[in-house]
């Protein structure tokens, strides 16, 4: 089944793009979000649905420090969870540049921690031998050129009208543009580049905002492409093309337009909110993040998750307690991620296929199992039985005419491997 990229064409990917293969082969990465709201510890939105005045925000500034902060750390971490690419946050919405950009003063190295940490980030998961993705907000709540909208929830029309009256829109997107280029030009080979985000984007419903006329999106694509030939691009800055990343959202099916494949990521959080929230108690478990990437995979796509580090520069200890967990079944069974992708065989209730060539993944969801009728593929199966005599089981293709009476399989070394869960629970 999976065959290589070149040999498919996939709805949303032009020629002039780079061969995405390396990220729908590596289908599991790690975003970052890292920067001033960190030591506020109340998520990377606070600044606007608090209402924050610039000018208080920028104490944040004045004291950003992340004294624990330790890149390889970070990196270490990612590999050992079984990451092949990360994604960081050069700038976010708040406008402060984690990397030592010469267009403003808003950045890294003006903070008390004086060092380039995009750079010392890049450099350690390239280490490891991770893929390089940067996000870059396309929104701009520090410049004073960008003209706030829809956006700014703290102010009324009114207010937006004062504001923008004399702000010069093409001044910040010579600013904007300026600083991709610092990132596409003075460090090194960039992947991936992840750019947030357009209103309205794709089928996501948002109705306010700006979209591509406003970021100049084809000129901004135009000059990426030329700085960086083989870069993979996401399609938020409202082109409709490349790699598409819908917001915290599993698709019941493989994701398709006209009939072609679509090349998507699922962006998906921990705890419900990207940047780091200190009392945030709303932790997906371990088995639920594994469950989200199985069943992303399981639909042809990749699952970027999400850790929001501290203000001291660390991965919570609830970060790190599921990355943990996640490195373990993937020791086990990345051989069913790396890869692989949907099956157009029918899984069973509560269970996902991932397949890679002829081999079939099952991935068992839920339990008790007594009988699952394995459609396409085998008769009646006793997977209880089956799963308490051995680790991995193999099983042949089946004429999904033929059905098997017997509880026992006919086992032969042929096409698919059964992978266990993480916890395999005594089964009686
Ligand atoms: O507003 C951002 C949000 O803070 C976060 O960065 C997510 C990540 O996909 N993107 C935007 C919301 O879609």
């Amino acid at each position: 089944m999976s065959t290589s990229v070149k040999d498919v064409k996939y709805a949303n990917w032009p020629d002039t793009y780079g061969n995405p293969e390396w990220l729908i082969h590596d289908r599991f990465g790690l975003f970052i979000h890292f920067g001033l709201y960190a030591p506020a510890a109340r998520h990377e939105w606070f600044m606007t649905h608090e209402k924050i005045h610039p000018d208080t925000y920028r104490k944040y500034f004045e004291h950003f420090e992340p004294d624990l902060f330790d890149a390889k750390e970070w990196a270490r971490t990612a590999k050992k969870a079984g990451m092949k690419y990360f994604v960081i946050t050069t700038k976010h919405h708040e406008g402060f540049a984690l990397w030592d950009t010469k267009l403003s003063d808003y950045k890294v190295t003006n903070t008390p921690i004086k060092r380039d940490l995009l750079r010392e980030v890049i450099d350690a998961f390239r280490e490891e031998g991770l893929k390089v993705g940067l996000y870059h907000s396309l929104i701009d709540w520090h410049h004073p050129e960008f003209t706030i909208d829809g956006l700014h929830p703290q102010r009324d029309d009114e207010d937006f009208k004062l504001e923008n009256a004399d702000r010069d829109m093409n001044k910040y997107l010579e600013f904007m543009h300026g600083q991709v280029r610092e990132l596409l030009t003075d460090y090194g080979q960039i992947d991936y580049l992840w750019f947030d985000f357009s209103y309205p984007h794709r089928d996501w419903g948002w109705s306010k905002g700006k979209g591509a006329m406003d970021w100049q999106s084809e000129k901004l694509e135009e000059m990426v492409l030329e700085l960086q030939p083989n870069i993979l691009l996401n399609d938020r800055f409202d082109l409709n093309r490349g790699v598409t990343t819908p917001e915290q959202y599993q698709p019941n099916e493989p994701v398709e337009e006209n009939g072609l494949p679509v090349i998507w990521e699922a962006c998906q959080t921990m705890n419900g909110t990207w940047g780091y929230q200190r009392d945030n108690l709303d932790w997906k478990s371990a088995d639920t993040l594994l469950k989200m990437l199985i069943d992303t995979v399981s639909k042809s796509g990749n699952f970027l998750l999400n850790v929001g580090p501290n203000g001291r520069g660390e991965f919570d200890y609830r970060s790190i307690d599921r990355l943990e967990a996640i490195s373990e079944w993937m020791r086990l069974h990345s051989r069913s991620i790396y890869g692989a992708t949907h099956s157009n065989y029918k899984a069973p209730v509560d269970c996902r296929y991932t397949q890679k060539g002829n081999r079939l993944y099952l991935h068992i969801y839920s339990w008790p199992f007594r009988h699952i009728h394995l459609e396409g593929l085998a008769g009646k199966v006793n997977y209880a039985q089956l799963l308490n005599d051995a680790s991995e089981v193999y099983f042949r293709e089946f004429d999904p005419e033929e059905v098997i009476t017997s509880t026992e399989t006919k086992i032969d070394r042929k096409a698919v491997v059964l992978d266990l869960p993480v916890q395999k629970p005594n089964v009686e």
